[in-house]
């Protein structure tokens, strides 16, 4: 009787682990408009980070057309756009995907030409946890509530 518990209870933990574990997340720069410089200035990327619940381990992918690149860089490289101490490689060949490691913030920009001084760039920070993670988490500590209740 008592064993049985425990085995339900694995089952729930394994669920639960999987559910945090499945959820990462595949960000397209821009959805429909891409990785181009923005009709509007750099507007646009700022609007779409922040409609996107980034969270560590999510992917990011820039899709283009035509002759862009990626380029990350740090903040004062952003703020100035300028690829002069790009961090690793820049990247010339469309899609590139990058992996969120870490709650710190990414910086990427197009290093061609004023592409960048026109909108092209973009910041993206993850949250602590997204919300989908909370919830699925959430979800699981109500079914374990219910269960132990239900032993009483
Ligand atoms: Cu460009």
């Amino acid at each position: 009787m008592a064993s049985q518990k425990m085995v339900l209870f694995g089952y729930l933990m394994v669920a639960a682990a999987l559910l945090i574990g499945a959820t990462a997340d595949t960000h397209t720069v821009g959805n429909s408009l891409g990785w181009t410089v923005p009709p509007a200035g750099s507007v646009a990327y700022k609007t779409w980070a922040g409609t996107r619940d980034f969270a560590a381990g999510d992917t990011v992918v820039f899709q283009w057309s035509n002759t862009h690149t990626v380029a990350q860089v740090n903040q004062s490289g952003y703020d100035a756009c300028s690829a002069t101490n790009a961090i690793g490689e820049i990247h010339t060949s469309s899609p590139y995907n990058f992996t969120i490691a870490s709650t710190d913030p990414y910086y990427f920009i197009c290093s061609i030409d004023n592409h960048c001084k026109l909108g092209m760039k973009v910041k993206i920070q993850a949250g602590a946890a997204s919300s989908l993670n909370a919830s699925a988490f959430f979800t699981i500590l109500v079914a374990l509530a219910t269960y132990f209740s239900s032993l009483v």
